[in-house]
């Protein structure tokens, strides 16, 4: 891409509005804009970061078993009488009117639409077990939307459900959710920590958060700091193998990890020696529940058993807050000068920057550069604007992306391009083709 066609309306000034990090980058860089309290567009670089983060989701929860569907945003409110949640729910939920006066609500969750598609479907035990997704844009009219996307009113989440014969089934199923969370979120370049969590209105008796470490974070948590050491994507238990699975989960749940709701100082200092204390603040990026029958049963989601009697399934629900992660991405990786994308992220891989557009020579190299770039598959964000060399270091460096490519005179006369790690920030002079190497390697 260009930068001279490029929509990206960037800001060189901070936006009074924005109180944290990830909500000024994100305005500054010209990813989103407010449309309303709570309500943003993504504009195209923020489109970008908010599909890639998707898409790990997608491959993490294709790859545990998962099946992607997709769901309305409008709901009936008579389904919701039915769960019993329509009243409970409260002023968090948008409620709607239709011409005839039928009452309907943009969903805050989705429980009890995919339970009324399941019972409609599987009478039986041997379609057992399931577990569907869906990525779909909720709302819930949060008393205080703030952070930008961080605590926003729409927010895109992806939620999955699980549907099993039995506890010791569900438990199953939720272990596969546990592991997928640790790989999706590992793949981002986060190390997440599972914490024991109160289920809210989602209900049930067994919950965790996966809580990232950052600084601006909603919740306290008290932590073992063993957790950042352990690398799930180094050795991840096969997805068909339940008690590799289990074990898995086992050693994570085995270490202490609590958000301030749950703390108990005794039980942390006896469980974790002083140097390994981990006290500071952490962001919810996902959270997952096993809630037994509590929406099959008023939903009639029943399956006959292996011996003829009829039974409730059990299930779970499974959220990652998609929307967020590209916030809670920045509060993780970021730096005076902007954002630092993970590779796995970033909106484009590589900034080429053309210090001279008006030197002939400089820009038929960048553009040559600029060919072989996209013509080896890699992603490009060219800056061949006639802007200062400062603005076009200081935008780059806002923007964030993994690595910047620079072509200049002097380097143009000797056959070399300065390529910078946004990361780190070490820089070296190459050969187009050594810096096309370390790019592409
Ligand atoms: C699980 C999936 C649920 O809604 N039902 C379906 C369950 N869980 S949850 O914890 O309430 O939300 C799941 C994740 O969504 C993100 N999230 C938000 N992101 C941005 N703005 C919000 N207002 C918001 N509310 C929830 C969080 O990451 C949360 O973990």
């Amino acid at each position: 891409m260009r930068r001279s066609r490029y929509f990206l309306p960037t800001l060189k000034e901070n936006p009074s509005e924005a109180q944290i990090v990830s909500h000024r980058y994100m305005l500054r860089a010209g990813m989103i804009r407010q449309a309303s309290a709570g309500i943003y567009s993504w504009l195209p670089l923020g489109l970008r970061v908010l599909q890639k983060i998707a898409q790990i989701v997608r491959e993490e929860q294709d790859r545990s078993g998962a099946q992607e569907v997709l769901m309305p945003t409008i709901q009936s409110a008579d389904l919701w009488k039915r769960s019993g949640r329509y009243d409970g729910y409260g002023k968090e939920m948008l409620r709607i009117m239709d011409r005839h006066e039928r009452e309907m609500l943009y969903g805050p969750t989705n429980e009890e639409q995919i339970t009324e598609i399941f019972a409609g479907a599987v009478k039986s035990y041997r379609d057992l077990p399931r577990n569907l997704y869906h990525i779909q844009w909720k709302f819930r009219d949060e008393v205080r939307p703030r952070f930008g996307v961080m605590r926003g009113r729409e927010f895109l989440m992806k939620d999955a459900y699980s549907f099993d014969l039995d506890y010791e089934s569900a438990r199953v199923s939720y272990n596969k959710m546990f592991i997928a969370y640790l790989r999706t979120y590992a793949r981002m370049g986060l190390k997440a920590i599972p914490m024991e969590a109160d289920t809210g209105p989602i209900g049930g008796d067994l919950s965790h958060e996966f809580i990232i470490l950052a600084d601006t974070g909603e919740s306290q948590v008290f932590a073992d700091r063993d957790f950042l050491s352990h690398d799930v994507l180094a050795d991840p238990p096969d997805f068909d193998d339940a008690a590799a699975v289990a074990s898995v989960v086992k050693r994570f749940t085995s270490l202490y990890a609590r958000t301030d709701e749950k703390h108990d100082q005794a039980a942390f200092e006896a469980a974790v020696p002083e140097e390994r204390r981990y006290v500071g603040r952490g962001i919810e990026v996902g959270h997952i529940f096993y809630f037994g029958t509590k929406y099959s049963e008023p939903l009639g989601a029943r399956v006959a058993k292996p011996d003829g009697s009829e039974t409730a399934i059990h299930g779970g629900s499974y959220g990652i807050g998609v929307s967020r992660l590209a916030g809670a991405i920045i509060e993780a990786s970021h730096d005076e000068s902007g954002i630092i994308w993970p590779d796995a992220v970033a909106p484009f891989k590589v900034g080429l920057i053309n210090l001279r557009a008006a030197d002939a020579a400089c820009t038929a190299a960048a553009d040559a550069i600029y060919a072989r770039l996209q013509d080896a598959g890699v992603e490009v964000l060219y800056d061949d604007t006639a802007e200062s060399a400062g603005a076009k270091f200081a935008e780059m460096d806002l923007i964030g992306l993994p690595w910047q490519l620079v072509v200049g005179p002097r380097g143009v006369k000797a056959g070399t391009v300065e390529l910078k790690r946004r990361a780190g920030g070490e820089k070296q002079e190459l050969s187009i083709d050594a810096a096309m190497a370390r790019i592409c390697g």
